[in-house]
């Protein structure tokens, strides 16, 4: 099953799974991912630093796309009025749920400001992932 599974990501069935085959498995979640982004889900797979993602390393690259999976779903539900934009309002109101705790107008603010890549005030999945993602694996 496993290899099945395997070669459907390894597109140029070469045995190994590279950046070009991470970057559309990541597309194949609806997700827009940036090469810093990439390089982090590679990094986070890739044990022995070869560079790409192997056989022995698929199971943690399968449990890694579970885990940007279930922050997609995060996303969608504190992205309230479903425009793909996360507002600090929105953060904000869903902030006891997913942190418990309710943040202040200025602590949402800092973690917006903190994962907006393009500074335009709001989050998109693919901004909102890329920091929650890193925070999972290299906490
Ligand atoms: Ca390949
Ligand atoms: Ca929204
Ligand atoms: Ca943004």
């Amino acid at each position: 099953m496993a290899a099945e599974v395997f070669r459907k990501y390894d597109k140029n069935g070469d045995g190994t799974i590279d950046r070009s085959e991470i970057t559309a498995a990541l597309r194949d979640l609806g997700l827009n991912p940036t090469s810093g982004f990439i390089e982090t889900v590679l990094k986070s797979c890739d044990e022995d630093r070869g560079q790409t993602i192997s056989e022995d390393e698929f199971k943690h690259f399968l449990d890694v796309l579970e885990q940007i999976k279930g922050l997609q779903q995060m996303f969608n539900e504190i992205d309230a009025d479903g425009d793909g934009k996360m507002t600090v309002k929105e953060l904000q109101d869903k902030s006891m749920k997913y942190y418990k705790e309710n943040f202040s107008q200025e602590k949402a603010e800092s973690m917006v400001n903190f994962a907006d890549a393009d500074s335009d005030g709001t989050l998109t999945a693919d901004e909102f992932i890329a920091v929650m993602f890193k925070e999972k694996v290299f906490s």
